[in-house]
Parts: C-alpha cells; sequence; structure tokens
C-alpha cells in the first residue's frame, strides 16, 4: 500500500518528528457537523502544541489518504447522507476498489496507520463486545490483536458489556493500560467496576511502557485508557440511565451491525440534553493531547 501524505504529514516525517493519527468515523458518524469539524480541529490544535504532526486517515475517491485536510475534510465533516461509508478492516477493499470514499473506524486507522509507518493514534472509544450481543465483536479488538499500533482512548461506553471486552482484550494478549486510573474508563465517566491490568501514573509512564512494547516486538497493538476530563464527566447514574434506555430502543428497533454505535451515539446526545457531545468533545481533544505527550516522550531513534 502506497498512501497519499498530505504535506504536513510527509515534512514531520522527512524530520523524524513524531506523528499522531487520528480516525475519521468519529468525524462523519460520531457527531454532527459543525461540532465534528470543530473538535477535529481543535484536536490537530492540541497535537500540534505538544510537539507532534497530526494524521487524519480516510479514504477519499479510493486514495488511501493520511493527512486529509482542508476541503476534503470538510467534506468528510459535512457528509451524513450516508455517501461517505463507515470502513472497518473488512470494508477497505469495496472502497478502495472501486473508488469509492470511506471514514475508517479504529480497525481500519490501526491497519494503514501501520502500513504508513505511525505508531500511535488517538480516538474517543473502541468498539467492543455488545452488551447483549455477545457475538457482535467489533473489529477492533481483533485488529489490536494483530497489528502493533498504540491507541489511546477514553476506555469504552458502557453501552458495550466492558467485562466481555476486556475479556477479548486479554485472549489476545493486549496490553491495557490505565493512564492516571486503575479501572477501565467507560467514556463519559472517568471510571468504571473493570481493573485495569496495567497502570501509568502520567504520560511520562505511558510513554515508558510504549518503550517495553515496542521493546518487546510481540506484533500486536497496545491500548491506552484515559479518562474524560473531570469538569466533562456524566455523573455515573446519569450515563447507566441514558446508556440503558437507548440500548433498548435500538433493540426494539432492530438496529444491528455497524449502524448501532452511531444510532445510540446520537441519541445519547438527545438524551442528555447535549452534555454527551461536550463530554464527547472534551475527551477526544485531551485524548489527542495525551497520545502526542507519550509519542513525543517516548520519541524512537530516527
Ligand atoms: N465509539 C465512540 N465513537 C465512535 C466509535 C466508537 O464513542 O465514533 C466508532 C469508532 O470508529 C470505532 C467504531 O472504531 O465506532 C466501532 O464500530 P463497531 O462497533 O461497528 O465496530
Ligand atoms: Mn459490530
Amino acid at each position: 500500500m502506497k498512501p497519499d501524505l498530505g504535506a504536513e504529514v510527509r515534512d514531520a516525517m522527512d524530520a523524524g518528528r513524531p506523528v499522531v493519527a487520528m480516525e475519521t468515523t468519529v468525524i462523519t458518524h460520531g457527531m454532527g457537523w459543525p461540532d465534528n469539524l470543530e473538535v477535529t480541529r481543535e484536536m490537530q490544535a492540541a497535537i500540534r502544541d505538544a510537539g507532534a504532526c497530526p494524521a487524519i486517515l480516510a479514504v477519499v475517491d479510493g486514495r488511501v489518504t493520511v493527512g486529509l485536510d482542508g476541503p476534503e475534510l470538510e467534506r468528510f465533516a459535512r457528509t451524513d447522507d450516508g455517501s461517505i461509508a463507515k470502513c472497518s478492516r473488512r470494508d477497505l477493499p469495496g472502497v478502495v476498489g472501486l473508488g469509492r470514499s470511506g471514514s475508517l473506524t479504529v480497525s481500519a486507522t490501526a491497519l494503514i496507520a501501520h502500513a504508513a509507518g505511525i505508531e500511535i493514534f488517538a480516538t474517543g472509544g473502541i468498539g467492543g463486545v455488545h452488551r447483549g450481543h455477545p457475538f457482535d465483536v467489533s473489529a477492533d479488538l481483533t485488529e489490536l490483536a494483530r497489528t502493533p499500533v498504540a491507541v489511546v482512548c477514553a476506555g469504552a461506553k458502557s453501552i458495550l458489556d466492558l467485562e466481555l471486552t476486556l475479556e477479548v482484550l486479554e485472549t489476545h494478549g493486549v496490553p491495557v493500560v490505565g493512564v492516571g486510573t486503575d479501572t477501565l474508563p467507560a467514556f463519559y465517566t472517568r471510571s468504571s467496576a473493570h481493573a485495569v491490568p496495567t497502570v501509568a501514573g502520567d504520560t511520562a509512564e505511558a510513554a515508558a511502557i510504549l518503550g517495553g512494547w515496542r521493546e518487546l516486538g510481540a506484533g500486536n497493538g497496545i491500548l491506552f485508557a484515559v479518562p474524560v476530563p473531570p469538569d466533562a464527566a456524566l455523573a455515573e447514574d446519569e450515563a447507566e440511565r441514558v446508556i440503558g434506555r437507548a440500548v433498548a430502543e435500538a433493540d426494539e428497533r432492530g438496529i444491528r451491525g455497524n449502524a448501532i454505535t452511531p444510532w445510540i451515539l446520537a441519541r445519547l446526545v438527545e438524551l442528555t440534553g447535549g452534555r454527551a457531545l461536550a463530554a464527547n468533545k472534551a475527551l477526544l481533544v485531551n485524548n489527542a493531547r495525551v497520545a502526542a505527550e507519550i509519542a513525543v516522550a517516548a520519541r524512537g531513534p530516527v
């Protein structure tokens, strides 16, 4: 694979500056206009401020693109008419082969970041095992099992079964590192009932753990989980209540497959009067900053 590199990404790579990738499903299918473009710009700025280079990954009219920006980025943010497909690993050949456009989930982002030589990326929440649907296991988990990338997220929403999600990661030997926390953050809330196997006190320790992962070269990914900033977090009982309701409504309506996550995300924003959106934005920018800090602190030989 020979991705098209944006000019900023090419310069950073040539200069040996750390690059932090970003996914596009969260932009096209995870949040509405104009919040999605606004938060994407804030994530890019947070990565630059920390001394790294942002690289947004997508497939644009069949071209694998590393460093989406300008009018093309705006097109991905404005399109909610279904013309840009949500693309996980399995969907890539159809989109690339037929010259279509796709926004990338965590699994497709990991695959392409690795092919482009990028080690780390920032996102909101990863996919996992769906609550009440133990065979709906996100390709994000199997990608982490097979591709050596570091993913920085805010844990996973409890629209997923967090216990089963951690079990699958354990089976595949994927390290899960809580950054400043000893439980898996639950996206809108800073903690959950589920302990993480490894704790990093701060981003310097997270970078040291990334160094250990690099040294071992075991070939699979590593997950860093960072709690949502405290002032944007939802109260635990409220999060549980609205998530329970949204999951039940999705079941009643027969929403299935890769449409579940976007549908529930949008419903949660409605049910919380926009506070779920504010939390989502705050944690995305925070994860971008943390990913860049880890990348800069763990800067390897160039
Ligand atoms: N969780 C979120 N926001 C998102 C996603 C997950 O809070 O936008 C997206 C990510 O791109 C993730 C994908 O990789 O959903 C997982 O989808 P699925 O459950 O269909 O595997
Ligand atoms: Mn699924």
